[in-house]
């Protein structure tokens, strides 16, 4: 089998890219190791960036979002219980969508199944070959059957848990890396948002997120120590707990439910770099990891997809390999402004174990300067709503 651009991931990166690419006649294919039901399986973000929205609506996915999505024009952030309003409209004319990961999944599996897009699912060992070379192949297994694919360019869309990375010789790449000693747990239920947009709040006893997936479907985390269990956390437990941490005035409107869904995430900020090698190229979680606290993990992913798609389309235009060196450079130029947001989101709004009185008083002094300067709050707005691409 041969194709030009071979795809491993079928996660939205790799669903996006495939799209893209082949709207501008660029044969690819996308190699996924789970079923579609186990993709769409998975709860992950909830907050898009205008930019997100521009690129899915090029890619030809909008109806639903627009049905769907709740467009918010600011977030509320918290502290000591008391919260204050973030107004991105006001200060910098922008708003971000609140719809779910998995709906964006979704939407990604019709248009390429429409389409008849080549997307396997369930492939079985995949392994990237000859990278260094102008005809690198992947050897895999789908349906059983030993599979060799021939390529121009592979990419690398399969997370950070992916086979792609560990393909470039260590001494190729540097890695940057953070983990975060407090996790986040997440639960999904069937009640209406207590907040009409997001609440985060720092709280003395640790980090509150109150987001949502529609009006009757609420999405709360709460930061836990790294080592927790799910079966360890009631829904009592959970619901009093996140009660401590969110501002007073708005426990009016909370209301409690069984969870439908509950999950730990780890939290981490990591970069390699480049996110390039060879005729390999990584995009997404495959070769950045943000914490969730700046909504931008998914985000991110979707930028990379955009700088590929332009790089790849100078390619095949000009036939220059000089060009793919472009696309790493631009990439990490986003991504670092994205991996410094949320990483100082994270400090800012999680308590570290052994934390002093003095370190909780400058969170708390750093959120209220935000609270009182409008400068303060343009950068914050503009890096929240996503930088320019
Ligand atoms: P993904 O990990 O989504 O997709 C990679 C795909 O590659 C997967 O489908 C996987 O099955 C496949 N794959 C892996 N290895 C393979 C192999 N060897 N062969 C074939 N296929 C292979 N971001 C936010 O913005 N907000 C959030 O709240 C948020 N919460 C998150 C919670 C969790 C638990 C996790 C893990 C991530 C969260 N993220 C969040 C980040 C997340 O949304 C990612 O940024 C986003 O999924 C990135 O998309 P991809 O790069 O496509 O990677
Ligand atoms: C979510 O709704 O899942 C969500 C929203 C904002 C974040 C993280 C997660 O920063």
């Amino acid at each position: 089998m041969r194709t030009q651009v071979l795809i491993i991931g079928g996660g939205p990166s790799g669903l996006l890219l495939s799209q893209l690419l082949s709207d501008i006649n660029i044969d690819c294919l996308v190699l996924e190791k789970h079923t579609k039901e186990h993709v769409l399986s998975r709860i992950r973000a909830g907050v898009l960036e205008e930019g997100t929205i521009k690129l899915l609506k090029k890619a030809g996915i909008f109806k639903r979002i627009k049905e769907e999505g709740f467009s918010h024009d600011g977030i509320f952030l918290s502290l000591k219980n008391r919260g204050f309003r973030m107004d991105f409209k006001k200060l910098i004319n922008q708003k971000v969508t609140v719809y779910g990961q998995t709906e964006v999944t979704k939407d990604l599996y019709e248009l390429r199944e429409k389409n008849n897009g080549k997307v396997f699912n369930s492939v079985k060992d995949v392994k990237i070959h000859e990278i260094e070379t102008s005809s690198p192949y992947v050897t895999c297994k789908i349906v059983d059957k030993e599979t060799k694919i021939n390529a121009d360019f592979i990419i690398g869309c399969d997370g950070f848990h992916g086979v792609s990375r560990n393909t470039i010789p260590k001494e190729k790449i540097k890695t940057f890396e953070r983990v975060y000693p407090f996790a986040w747990l997440g639960i999904l239920s069937e009640t209406p948002p207590i907040s009409e947009e997001l609440i985060y709040a720092n709280h003395k006893t640790g980090f509150a997120l109150a987001s949502m997936r529609n009006e009757n479907l609420s999405r709360y985390y709460i930061q836990t120590s790294i080592d927790e269990k799910t079966n360890e956390w009631s829904d009592d437990r959970f619901w009093n707990e996140i009660k401590k941490r969110l501002p007073e005035e708005s426990l009016e409107n909370l209301v409690t439910g069984p969870s439908i869904e509950k999950s730990l995430a780890p939290l981490r900020s990591f970069v390699v770099e480049p996110m390039s090698y060879g005729n390999l190229f990584l995009v997404g979680d495959a070769a950045h990891i943000v914490p969730p606290t700046g909504a931008k993990g998914l985000n991110l992913a979707f930028s990379d997809v955009n700088y590929l798609v332009e790089t790849l389309e100078e390619y095949y235009q000009e036939k220059n390999k000089v060009v793919l060196s472009k696309y790493s450079k631009r990439a990490l130029n986003r991504v670092w402004k994205a991996i410094r947001f949320s990483w100082w989101m994270t400090v800012t709004f999680h308590k570290f174990p052994n934390q002093s009185d003095f370190d909780q008083k400058m969170q708390e002094t750093e959120i209220e300067y935000l609270e009182n300067s409008e400068v303060a709050q343009k950068s914050f707005a503009e890096n929240y709503v996503g930088l320019p691409f």
